[in-house]
């Protein structure tokens, strides 16, 4: 039986939402792009694409040569095809304008170029996050786009998706009605869909979690992870087991392929930041799969999805997963405001 490939499962599934050529046009050149990075990634020492730059991004994080060079493929892949407005990246302080020789399209490009990328010089899995908004108005006729046009809530987005570059590259998406894999066949070079209508399982025994930040952390995240740690004899009367890759993409797909909670929250080394997560190219599109896969996502009091950006690299704490323990964990955190 031959498999679904990407194109023709935008084309088929799709029909009935009748989603916009333009936007399946967008997927498919951004999937295209994850295959570049995932060849550049899967190089490693070989390609001479280890190590930093010994620069740093508007996060003041170290960027890495692979940082650079997998946000130039998103951009040098997406400002020719007319289907955007312009784009936004963790690597770049600024929105990126479609140069004036291109056309403007409809949609605007949000990503995370190479997440969790300071495991790239150690071989763990890292991935690209992506995430698409319609673009409120081409206003851009002459000028600049202004970067108001991307502070739109996570439930405006139009689609979502990652790769994961592992011992396998997939391209995990949704269009707003379920997630689908799609596993790279390297022989044929293409997408195709291995994993349909991904459910996140609504019960977990398995948490995430940096536990080096414990002594940081408010009271009702370290009262959770307490009432874990307790296993069976505990309030929670169950045995948890922990897992932390420190790369969102891996953790995010663990809990989407088996279950579990994975946790960032806010902490007090550095009390003025609500969190370390990026909200608009972490955050929401990573929200925006988990809820479609029948999981929740919150920031220990809302939504994530429902949350007004305010700035394009805002961060926000996350609590994602399995709906049973998101509920829980933010419960515990809407009480400790009684
Ligand atoms: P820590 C990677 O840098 C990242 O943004 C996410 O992918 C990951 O979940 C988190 O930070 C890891 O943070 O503090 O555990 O290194």
């Amino acid at each position: 039986m031959s498999r679904t490939s990407l194109s023709r499962f935008l084309i088929e599934q799709t029909r009935a939402r009748q989603t916009p050529a333009e936007l399946r046009f967008l997927i498919e050149v951004v999937a295209r792009a994850c295959k570049m990075i995932s060849h550049q990634v899967a190089k490693g020492a070989l390609g001479g694409v280890l190590g930093s730059m010994g620069t740093e991004n508007v996060q003041g994080e170290v960027q890495k040569k692979l940082d650079i060079l997998s946000n130039e493929i998103l951009l040098e892949a997406n400002e020719w095809g007319g289907h955007l407005a312009a784009m936004a990246s963790e690597e770049m302080e600024k929105a990126y304008q479609i140069p004036g020789k291109y056309p403007k399209g409809s949609y605007l490009l949000v990503f995370d170029p190479l997440d969790g990328s300071s495991n790239i010089d150690v071989n763990v899995s890292v991935g690209t996050i992506f995430s698409v908004l319609r673009c409120p108005d081409k206003n851009a006729a002459g000028g600049d786009l202004s970067e108001d046009a991307f502070l739109q809530p996570g439930t405006e987005q139009a689609a979502a998706g990652y790769a994961i570059y592992g011992p396998q590259t997939m391209l995990v998406l949704t269009l707003g009605d379920g997630v689908y894999g799609f596993t790279l066949d390297s022989e044929m070079g293409s997408f195709v869909l291995t994993h349909e209508n991904m459910r996140i399982p609504e019960t977990t025994a398995e948490f995430a979690i940096n536990m080096s930040n414990m002594r940081h952390w408010e009271a009702p995240v370290k009262g959770y992870v307490d009432q874990m740690l307790a296993g069976e004899t505990g309030e929670l009367k169950k045995n948890y087991n922990m897992r932390w890759i420190a790369s969102m993409v891996a953790d995010v797909h663990r809990i989407l392929t088996r279950g579990g909670v994975f946790m960032y929250p806010r902490d007090a080394r550095e009390p003025e930041k609500p969190g370390k997560l990026r909200l608009l190219y972490e955050a929401n599109p990573m929200s925006f799969i988990v809820e479609q896969a029948g999981g929740a996502s919150t920031n220990g009091y809302q939504r994530i999805l429902e949350v007004q950006p305010q700035s394009l690299h805002e961060r926000i704490a996350v609590f994602l997963g399995s709906k049973e323990e998101v509920k829980r964990i933010t419960q515990y955190h809407i009480d400790a405001q009684k």
